[in-house]
């Protein structure tokens, strides 16, 4: 068979399997596995690992954040940074602002990433306004449109759902067969600790994660896994920080229930001291994001969830704000209280580094297991597999070339968001992303983009297997 590129003499790694053998594309799809694959263009990687390209099924890009406040991303450095990073799919939001119609949320979105991405993307929707035009016919019709998972929020201003709203939302997931992805921290708890900090002049950055301590995140995820019980629909966690939400969680899950949920690098690398700065100032606010980063007996216990299968998911939660900016984490009421400075930290590109490292090359987890965490699960739960998310014979080519050895210390010059810090400042990994191929392309090559802006492809997704009610 006539190949068009032969990715010769690596180890390539799935969910499962663990292979010496060559890899043959053509067009953009991956059509063979074999010994001594021929074909005109060929690349050695012998001495490295082939595996599925990452997938980071949560990602912020471009999204309102709130007055005077902007992303320090759009479609072009956030798809950048995660081609260099090893990724070649990323599932961002398209977020309903209150008042507005979903659809038109999505156009917007839509314009904002066509020809503007190096690497496919597929957009979740956020619903902040259930309406009875919003549930009863847009959500549907999105839906059947491909856009088959929606997030929700139990807190925030601007965001949060009353529980009967949830109720609401998730009813009209089950009878649709969408998967709902749930921010989990409690809104009136947050605004009560928020004021009394307040009151008592505890405003500074750090406070942020005194605000939401690990409780107001268990009543949430609890309540979210009670009405979720209720209506019987799937649901998943998304950002889980700590041990007490792992818990619920857990006891979910050995219920029967199908609970799903995901956890990100914050959580198993920082901790909310990294909020105090060097002097309880506003360089924590570099941390600042939720829920946010707990301990190291929480770290310990995430850990212990990413191996046993509590999570099916690793990701980013990227969410870019730059440092030294009135528009980013200095954003002038941030100095009155913490409540102002915008959550959310980037981390595309350090996702599947820190993983590697912390987990595969410190031996807390297998590498198939890494492959599974950070793309393969990823694809199934969302709608993409199998396109997407491992490779074998009909997949898309979508794959990096990872070296398990080399040795790089994450700084902000080698990175490609539009952010001008990152929380791993001087982190050093083991393992490292050299090449990653989206569709049989190169996009991103020792360090360097060389794909075009505008390869990557908005998709459409399936309905998934996992959004399927456990009863009848
Ligand atoms: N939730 C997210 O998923 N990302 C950033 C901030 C937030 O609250
Ligand atoms: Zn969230
Ligand atoms: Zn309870
Ligand atoms: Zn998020």
């Amino acid at each position: 068979m006539e190949l068009d590129l032969a990715i010769k003499g690596g180890t390539v790694v799935t969910a499962s399997d663990t292979i010496r053998c060559d890899v043959g594309v053509r067009g953009e799809r991956i059509v063979a596995l074999g010994e001594n694959l021929r074909a005109q263009r060929e690349v050695d990687a012998s001495g490295l690992l082939v595996l599925p390209g990452g997938i980071d099924s949560h990602v912020h890009i471009a999204q309102p954040s709130g007055p005077g406040v902007v992303m320090a991303d759009d479609f072009a450095s956030a798809t950048a940074s995660a081609a260099a990073g090893g990724n070649t799919m990323v599932l961002p939001f398209a977020l309903q602002q209150r008042g507005t119609s979903l659809r038109a949320c999505v156009e917007d979105y839509r314009r904002k990433a066509e020809n503007e991405c190096y690497v496919d993307t597929a957009f979740h929707l956020i619903v902040s306004d259930p309406t009875p035009e919003v549930l009863g016919q847009e959500l549907p019709a999105l839906l059947k449109d491909g856009y088959t998972s929606f997030k929700v929020f139990m807190t925030y201003d601007d965001l949060v759902l009353k529980d009967r709203e949830l109720l609401d939302v998730f009813e009209v997931a089950r009878r649709e067969r969408a998967l709902v992805m749930v921010h989990a921290e409690g809104y009136d708890a947050i605004r009560y600790m928020t004021e009394r900090l307040e009151r008592e002049g505890r405003t500074a950055p750090y406070y942020h994660a005194v605000s939401r301590p690990e409780i107001v995140e268990r009543e949430a995820t609890h309540r979210a896994i009670s009405h979720a019980e209720l209506v019987d629909v799937p649901i998943m966690i998304v950002h889980v920080s700590g041990r007490e939400a792992m818990e619920q969680i857990r006891w979910a899950q050995s219920r029967g229930l199908k609970i799903y949920a995901e956890t990100c690098p914050q959580y198993i690398t920082l901790t909310a001291e990294d909020l105090q700065g060097p002097d309880m100032d506003m360089s924590g606010a570099k941390y600042v994001c939720s829920p946010p980063p707990r301990d190291e007996e929480s770290q310990a216990a995430i850990w212990e969830g990413l191996r046993s299968g509590v999570f099916q998911t690793f990701s980013s939660d990227h969410c870019p704000f730059r440092y030294d900016s009135p528009s980013g984490k200095l954003h002038p009421n941030g100095r009155s209280s913490f409540r102002w400075v915008p959550n959310g930290i980037p981390g595309v590109e350090t996702r599947l580094p820190i993983l590697f490292s912390e987990g595969v090359s410190k031996g807390r987890i297998s590498l198939n297991r890494f492959v599974e965490l950070t793309a393969t699960n990823h694809a199934k739960i969302y709608g993409l597999y199998p396109r997407k998310g491992s490779i074998g014979v009909g997949f898309d080519a979508d794959i990096v070339l990872w070296d398990p050895n080399r040795r790089e210390v994450i700084r902000q010059e080698i990175l490609h968001h539009g952010a001008d810090y990152t929380p791993w400042e001087g982190f050093e990994v083991t393992g490292w992303p050299m090449m990653t191929l989206l569709r049989g392309q190169i996009v991103a090559e020792g360090g360097r983009i060389v794909g075009a802006k505008g390869a990557g492809r908005i998709l459409a997704r399936d309905v998934s297997a996992y959004a399927a009610p456990s009863g009848t």
